[in-house]
């Protein structure tokens, strides 16, 4: 699925947000734990203000552990906790229940000295597009319930998915928008899938993320490919020896980078290359400076 994020949409979503927020104790936001500040929608802070959440670390099992162990410190304050999850194979979603109950605890017992009673816990799952959210609301609900796409002009009912462990999902997650200004998040959120390859050129992002590679995981491209990264080694020439290890060849034997930058960015959205994070919390925090032109 393409999304365009035009204002207007984003304006819509973000309204459609903040109305479910309201009837919510908690708010579930899923990031993608290979890159969790670039799958982050920007006004996410603004929109959910005082209200607890758990930052759910999805598709982890495609994550390096150590760099999800980092973010997960990063994003913990007073009111967040951050779990990783793989929805997949379920590693991670036990432990979403007592978490969950922890956070709210002392809305709940507020609630409970005003005469209020309440059973169950409310809550929401915001997250960009392709992050999991339907796969991580059939996984909770235990069977396929998540619906897709609201109809546009058709009034239709809120569900809400009893979890039976005292928890309650709204059932259409509130889908948000990254931020694509940065050029950097733009390549990593189309390395990881999230938003499709019309936005730039295949050859371009398979480019960005094979440098990435050998700079930071230069074993896995070795393991995978046969091909030596190097240190200093341009990119194109190992996107070019890649395709030719993997016979992507054009007519008369030249090499089609375009079809070598598929073979690459199939390899890392299915995890054969092996578990890669696209960032870090000290890149961001590099990037930030460089951004706002600050000395390193
Ligand atoms: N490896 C891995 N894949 C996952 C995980 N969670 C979801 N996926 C896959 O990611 C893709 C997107 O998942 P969805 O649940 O459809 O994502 P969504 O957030 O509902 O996406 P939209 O409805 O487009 O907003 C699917 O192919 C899932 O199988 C995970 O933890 N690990
Ligand atoms: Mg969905």
């Amino acid at each position: 699925m393409t999304i365009q994020w035009f204002p207007g949409h984003m304006a819509k979503a973000r309204r459609q947000v903040e109305e479910k927020l309201k009837q919510v104790d908690l708010v579930f936001e899923l990031l993608d734990a290979r890159l969790p500040l670039s799958s982050r929608n920007p006004m996410i802070e603004d929109l959910i203000r005082e209200k607890s959440r758990l930052i759910l670390l999805t598709k982890s099992d495609l994550a390096d552990r150590e760099a999800t162990r980092l973010w997960a410190g990063f994003f913990r304050s007073d009111k967040v906790r951050a779990q990783p999850v793989d929805i997949l194979s379920g590693t991670g979603i036990k432990q979403i229940g007592p978490i969950s109950r922890e956070l709210v605890k002392e809305k709940l017992a507020s609630q409970t000295r005003k005469g209020i009673q309440r059973h169950r816990i409310r809550i929401m799952v915001v997250g960009v597009p392709n992050v999991g959210k339907s796969a991580l609301i059939n996984r909770l609900a235990g069977r396929s319930t998540a619906k897709t796409g609201d109809r546009p002009g058709v009034t239709r009912t809120q569900q809400w998915i009893k979890l039976g462990n005292g928890m309650e999902l709204l059932d259409t997650p509130g889908i948000l928008w990254p931020k694509f200004d940065d050029p950097k998040v733009g390549l990593r959120l189309a390395a990881s899938g999230a938003i499709k390859e019309e936005i730039l050129p295949v050859e371009e992002i398979g480019l960005y993320l094979l440098n990435y590679i050998a700079k930071r995981y230069p074993d896995l491209i070795r393991d995978r490919y046969r091909v030596n990264p190097g240190k200093e080694r341009e990119a194109r020439l190992l996107l070019e020896e890649v395709g030719r290890r993997r016979g992507c060849m054009k007519k008369g034997g030249e090499i089609d980078l375009e079809k070598a930058a598929e073979v690459v960015l199939r390899d890392y959205r299915s995890g054969r290359l092996g578990r890669i994070s696209l960032e870090f919390p000290t890149d961001w925090e590099e990037e930030t400076d460089e951004r706002e032109g600050n000395d390193p």
